[in-house]
């Protein structure tokens, strides 16, 4: 198993938890603010076989897009998502 975890811009947390979850891929979304530009985005994580995890990516890739955002003088480009993947040891739900 692996634990995905992304973080993603706020506005499109929405659509991708909504496209996750018809295709029956459990979420937890957190409340996160990138440590540069000190702004509010969405930290999710998903356990998924591992099988399943380019399935995952894929809709990541399809629900959210890369922006350019002003900081100070200066533009950065804030990416679509930034995707940790954790070797999952176990998994339990009591
Ligand atoms: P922030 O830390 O607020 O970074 C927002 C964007 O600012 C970054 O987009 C990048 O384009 C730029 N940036 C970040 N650090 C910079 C630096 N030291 N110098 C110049 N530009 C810099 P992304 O790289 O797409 O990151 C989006 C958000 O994903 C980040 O928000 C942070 O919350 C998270 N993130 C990205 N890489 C990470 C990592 N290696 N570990 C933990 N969180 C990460």
């Amino acid at each position: 198993m692996r634990l995905i975890i992304a973080i993603v811009q706020n506005e499109f947390s929405p659509k991708l938890i909504k496209s996750l979850t018809a295709k029956n891929y459990r979420t937890t979304k957190l409340s996160s603010t990138g440590g540069f530009l000190k702004s509010g985005n969405t930290t999710l994580l998903i356990g998924v076989e591992t099988e399943k995890v380019d399935e995952v990516i894929e809709i990541i890739k399809e629900e959210c897009k890369g922006k350019k955002v002003k900081n100070g003088e200066k533009e950065v480009t804030v990416g679509a998502a930034n995707i940790f993947i954790l070797d999952m040891e176990d998994f339990m739900k009591i």
